[in-house]
């Protein structure tokens, strides 16, 4: 299987991308973590996306907070998927990163999830490898029928005590 590439700028956006690790982890995905930063480790962060294809990754995270270029710049430097996740930072609860992060010019795309959207940017890479590997595309079906059952369930519990005749 491909691996999952996580990008992020610093360790302190770690407790939000802790939650990408974990839904890769319950998929079976291979993943490997590293804080790269566009600004502080520009090398680092360059050389990983220009070598991430022959090294077997499929998807590449990348969350950043702040002027978040991260993503951009991965992109750059790679024609494989980027998942941008932009980071709530304190100053502008976290629109700065998500329009940094959203709005690449074209040509280099970036397909940006929410505002700390961990969980979403690990299904959509899960659903990137999917597209070539049978047991993670049943692994995402079941997943969503579990969840449906999940909210089927509330919805009879919450008729049942609630709806007035
Ligand atoms: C960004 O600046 C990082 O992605 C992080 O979200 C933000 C703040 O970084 P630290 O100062 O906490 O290292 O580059």
């Amino acid at each position: 299987m491909k691996k999952v590439g996580i990008i992020m700028g610093s360790d302190s956006d770690f407790p939000v991308v802790e939650k990408a690790v974990n839904t890769l982890k319950e998929y079976g995905v291979p993943t490997r973590v590293h804080v790269y930063s566009a600004h502080r480790t520009p090398a680092e962060a360059k050389s990983f996306a220009e070598n991430a294809r022959k090294e077997g990754y499929g998807a590449i995270i990348c969350a950043a907070g702040m002027a978040a270029h991260l993503a951009g710049a991965i992109a750059a430097n790679t024609t494989l998927p980027v998942i941008g996740i932009p980071i709530k930072a304190k100053a502008l609860e976290g629109i700065d990163a998500l329009l940094s992060t959203v709005m690449m010019p074209p040509g280099i795309p970036v397909a940006t999830v929410g505002i700390d959207g961990a969980q979403n940017a690990a299904l959509i890479a899960i659903e990137i490898l999917s597209v070539s590997d049978e047991s993670l595309a049943e692994k995402l079906q079941e997943a969503r029928d579990k969840k449906a059952a999940a909210i089927r369930e509330k919805d009879r519990e919450l008729s049942e005590k609630y709806s007035i005749d």
